[in-house]
């Protein structure tokens, strides 16, 4: 485990669906309805409700499916978190398609949607860098940069958990990043 910005930033290793803050962040497709990888394992915990939810907001907010970069929020179901905000990260296409800032922005209307929200702590996945093929030491450094900004501002929500699924992961965020 690794403390950046005086204890604003928790780096470590584990499994997202354990974590007990006020809200987990999945790293959805924009379907909303479900997957592999961490959205599989969040639906696979959280339980039908959140399905069930993600489903009203293509209903009627979304019909056409979130767009990249967007978030939107459900309860957490069965999960320990109170909330699941669900965003979608870039697709890698060799970084010519917008890729950085897509990711950039996964990552801060997130944190708006916790914001809104109220809430004060909490967890990230390494967003795209699964399937979705997003270089991990490129993600490392954007999204340090766009914590520690936020971090610099005025900001509601007090401490972000950055949760990689294995030590490799989690050794190259650390090697990476700009704090
Ligand atoms: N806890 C924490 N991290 C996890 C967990 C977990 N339980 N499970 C996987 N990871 P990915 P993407 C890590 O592929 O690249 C889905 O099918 C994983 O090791 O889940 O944004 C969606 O439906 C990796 O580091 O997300 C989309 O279709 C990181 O989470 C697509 O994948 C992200 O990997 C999104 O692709």
């Amino acid at each position: 485990m690794k403390i950046y910005l005086n204890g604003k930033i928790i780096a470590c290793v584990g499994d997202i669906t354990l974590e007990d803050v006020d809200a987990i962040v999945n790293a959805a497709n924009s379907s909303l309805l479900g997957g592999g990888g961490v959205d599989g394992a969040i639906h696979r915990v959280g339980g039908i409700k959140i399905l069930e939810e993600c489903k009203k907001i293509r209903q009627t907010v979304y019909p056409d499916g979130l767009p990249t970069g967007q978030a939107v929020v459900t309860t957490g179901g069965n999960l320990k978190a109170k909330y699941v905000i669900h965003t979608v990260g870039p697709i890698w296409y060799g970084g010519k398609k917008n890729e950085d800032q897509l990711l950039a922005n996964a990552y801060l209307n997130s944190i708006k949607e916790a914001e809104n929200l109220g809430v004060k702590k909490i967890a990230f996945p390494a967003i795209s860098t699964g399937v979705y093929g997003f270089p991990k030491d490129r993600a490392a450094r954007i999204v340090s940069n766009v914590l520690r900004e936020y971090f610099k501002g005025e900001h509601k929500v007090e401490l972000i958990k950055l949760v990689f699924f294995n030590e490799e992961d989690y050794d190259i965020f650390i090697k990476n990043a700009e704090f």
